[in-house]
C-alpha cells in the first residue's frame, strides 16, 4: 500500500462519539510509550500528525486519521501506564476491550511490542485477548534500532511463542524506517 494522503479526522473519548463504521480500520494497540503514535507518523511520513512524547500516557483519546480517503488509522491510548489513576485505568480498559471486541470495521490490529521487553504480562494478555476474540492482528517489534542482533533473535523467539495466530511479525524502527515497506505490503493483504 502506498500512503499518498493522511489527515487527522477526529478525537473521541466516549463510545457515543465513535464515527460510523464506514471505513476499514487499522488499529494501533500497545503499552504506553511503546511507539504507537511515532509509528503512525513514520508510516504517513508526516511528523507531528499524531502527538508523541517521551513521557508515557500522551495519547488519552481515540484518534482517527483518514488514510488515502479510504481507511482509518486509529491511534489508541496505551495500556500499562502506572501513573494513571485506578478509575481512569478501569474506564479506559473497558473502552479498549469493548472497542476491540465489538468494532466490526476493524480490518487489522497492530499489536506493538517493545523489542527490548517482549514478554510483559500485559502484552501477553493482549495477544490472548485478540486471539480469543478472533481479531486479525500483526505484531510490530518497535525500537529495533536499540537492539543487537543477538537481542533481536531472542526477542523474536519470545514473541513467536505467545502470538501463534499473528498474521506477521515485523521488526520496526521509526527512526530509520526499517520495516516500513514490509509493513505497508502486509496492509495490502488486510485491506484488499
Ligand atoms: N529509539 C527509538 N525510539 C522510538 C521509536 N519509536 C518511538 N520512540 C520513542 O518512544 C517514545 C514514545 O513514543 P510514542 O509514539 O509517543 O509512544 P505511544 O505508544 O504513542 O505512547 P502513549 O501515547 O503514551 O500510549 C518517544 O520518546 C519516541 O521518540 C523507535 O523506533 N526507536
Ligand atoms: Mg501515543
Amino acid at each position: 500500500m502506498n500512503i499518498t494522503n493522511a489527515v487527522f479526522y477526529k478525537s473521541v473519548s466516549t463510545p457515543s462519539g465513535l464515527p460510523d463504521e464506514t471505513f476499514p480500520e487499522i488499529v494501533f494497540v500497545g503499552r504506553s510509550n511503546v511507539g504507537k503514535s511515532t509509528l503512525l507518523n513514520s508510516l504517513t511520513g508526516i511528523r507531528g500528525l499524531a502527538k508523541t512524547s517521551s513521557t508515557p500516557g500522551k495519547t488519552r483519546l481515540i484518534n482517527y486519521f483518514r488514510i488515502n480517503g479510504e481507511l482509518y488509522f486509529v491511534d489508541l491510548p496505551g495500556y500499562g501506564y502506572a501513573a494513571v489513576g485506578k478509575q481512569e485505568k478501569a474506564r479506559w480498559g473497558n473502552l479498549l476491550e469493548a472497542y476491540i471486541q465489538s468494532r466490526r470495521s476493524i480490518a487489522l490490529v497492530l499489536l506493538l511490542i517493545d523489542s527490548r521487553h517482549p514478554a510483559m504480562v500485559s502484552d501477553r494478555d493482549m495477544a490472548d485477548f485478540l486471539e480469543f476474540h478472533g481479531r486479525p492482528y500483526g505484531v510490530i517489534m518497535t525500537k529495533d534500532d536499540k537492539l543487537t542482533q543477538k537481542e533481536r533473535s531472542a526477542a523474536l523467539r519470545t514473541m513467536e511463542s505467545f502470538s501463534a495466530k499473528a498474521k506477521f511479525i515485523v521488526n520496526y524502527s521509526s527512526f530509520s524506517g526499517k520495516g516500513k515497506a514490509q509493513l505497508l505490503a502486509h496492509f495490502e493483504h488486510s485491506i484488499g
